[in-house]
């Protein structure tokens, strides 16, 4: 060999390397739209993809199989406000005292000058948008609803967002779009109190001749659509909403936000937040007794159309290959939670929390393990990930996707997890479920002493309380039926240690964890 032809061959490998570099380089900045599809109350087992069972979830078993399948994904917590702040801010929800589930007035819980995910999108470029339930505050106090309604999500991050306040069963039981409530009529204003009624207005007490869903516990206050409600509404005829349209509703929105977005010359961020399968579960008629479980199991199907509806559109627009869905829940199963609708009497075979113990508002891990998806046709190659990942690493993650560099304290970049290029996930996570945590370190979980009821009587949902600690070996226990805090001392206390240092606290005691 001679120098020139050493030369050469120098020269040519140098020249592909840098070609190399630069398409890696180009790959690093495609920024595709990005679509975060979340369930309310939707459980790990509510999914035949995770669960073949009874129920058929055929849409989001799409997304779910056609994508890496995470078998160790969580929310944040085992209710709905705080799982949102986690996912919206990539902060623990415990860190914040307010992050409880929330009346209709609560004011906004998300500092307007804090970080968000939504944020951190805009920052790169995007175009965001919410449709679908927020339950995180609105206004800073005292919120006039006959006025513009801010801050809000658009103060929080959204250029667009087109939502339901609080939750189904609570009031307000009106759209409210860029601040602004649909539909209001100036000569009805709309009042609402979560204190008293106001007089002269009919609730499900003084009028239970109105009543067209039967309550159970709670849901007693002012009736919209014969479904009595939590908190009192007056006024806003023209505006309420019609529960069983909801899922079109906001489909249709959802669409139409995606239809805006691929005109402009931006990617976009659509959080898809769907009402269902919670409370009152109010499928459309075309839905009614689909699932021969109720409206519980027909407000599950009738949202996996949706989901279908929604994939097929962006296919039709051509942009399916270039956007990443993440699809989850905001925390696991209930089924009685506060009306009479069958979801009790007619589960038969179908077990909503899979494998797994306890379900909403509970320490175990149907309360937070839910089914957690991400799904992005051209990149993605499908598989199944047992890697520990959780909500609040969606920000760091995609935001790592995109080229943002600022997230919140608590986020892990976790990409290559959620890309599906390696199963190395989180090594441990701060559960949360009423204000009570518990801690996941590898496959252990430790359960510090609550002395709350070992069992929610109405709901019928055992929350993980009991007095002394428990201490789990999810890898040989996932339904966590031995507890192992006496036969291994030394994991308990490397777990308590660990669990105290992350919490900021001087030791596990009832009164210190229970004091928030
Ligand atoms: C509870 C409600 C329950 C549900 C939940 C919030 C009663 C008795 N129970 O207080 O029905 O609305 O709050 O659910 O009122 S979540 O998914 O939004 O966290
Ligand atoms: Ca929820």
């Amino acid at each position: 060999m001679n120098y020139r032809t050493v030369f050469f061959g120098l020269l040519i490998s140098i020249l592909f390397s840098c070609n190399e570099k630069q398409k890696e380089d180009s790959s690093e900045l495609v920024k595709p739209n990005i679509v975060i599809i979340y369930f309310d109350d939707l459980g790990y087992g509510d999914v035949s993809a995770y669960e073949s069972g009874t129920l058929s979830t055929p849409n989001l078993d799409r997304l779910v199989n056609g994508g890496v399948k995470f078998t160790n994904g969580y929310a944040s917590s085992a209710t709905c406000t705080p799982s949102r702040y986690a996912l919206l801010t990539g902060v623990y929800p415990w860190r914040n005292q307010n992050a409880k589930i929330l009346p209709g007035t609560a004011p906004l819980l998300i500092d307007t000058a804090q970080y968000t995910l939504p944020k951190m999108f805009q920052d790169q470029g995007y175009q965001t948008g919410i449709v679908g339930k927020w339950h995180l505050g609105l206004g800073s106090g005292s919120v006039d609803w006959n006025k513009k309604i801010i801050p809000g999500p658009n103060e929080a991050g959204f250029d667009y967002s087109y939502i339901l306040a609080a939750t189904q069963d609570r009031v307000p039981t009106v759209y409210i779009e860029n601040g602004n409530v649909v539909n209001l009529d100036p000569n009805d204003p709309i009042e609402v109190s979560y204190e008293e009624n106001f007089p002269g207005e009919p609730t499900a007490l003084t009028h239970p001749e109105l009543v067209e869903m039967k309550w159970h516990h709670g849901h007693n206050n002012s009736i919209v659509n014969g479904v009595p409600r939590i908190g009192f509404m007056k006024g806003g005829e023209a505006a309420k909403w019609s529960d069983v349209d909801m899922a079109d509703h906001f489909l249709e929105k959802a669409k139409e936000f995606v239809d805006q977005g691929s005109k402009l010359d931006q990617p976009f961020f659509l959080y898809y937040a769907l009402q269902q399968p919670h409370v009152p579960r109010t499928p459309h008629p075309r839905f009614v007794g689909t699932s021969g479980m109720g409206p519980r199991g027909d407000a599950i199907l009738e949202a996996d159309w949706m989901v279908g509806e929604f994939i097929d559109h962006l296919e039709e627009m051509g942009i399916l290959e270039n956007t990443l869905i993440v699809l989850s829940s905001d925390n696991g199963p209930v089924l009685n939670d506060g009306y009479y609708d069958d979801a009790v009497e007619k589960i038969g075979d179908h077990t909503p929390a899979g494998p797994l113990r306890g379900g909403k508002y509970s320490l175990f891990e149907a309360g937070t393990r839910v089914p957690f998806a991400v799904y992005w046709k051209a990149k993605i190659e499908p598989k199944t990930s047992s890697a520990l990942v959780t909500q609040i690493d969606l920000m760091a993650s995609l935001g790592t996707l995109v080229g943002a560099e600022n997230f919140g304290q608590d986020s892990e970049n976790l990409l290559d997890v959620f890309l599906g290029k390696t199963d190395r996930g989180r090594g441990e996570f701060v559960l949360e479920a009423t204000s009570r945590t518990a801690f996941r370190n590898g496959n252990w979980v430790m359960i510090p002493p609550y002395s709350g009821p070992a069992v929610q009587n109405q709901v019928n949902i055992e929350l993980g309380n009991y007095p002394e600690y428990q201490l789990y070996n999810l890898a040989k226990d996932l339904s966590q039926e031995r507890n192992l805090a006496e036969s291994n001392p030394e994991k308990l206390q490397e777990m308590i240690k660990r669990f105290e240092q992350i919490r900021g606290i001087e030791s596990t005691n009832v009164e210190e964890l229970e004091l928030k």
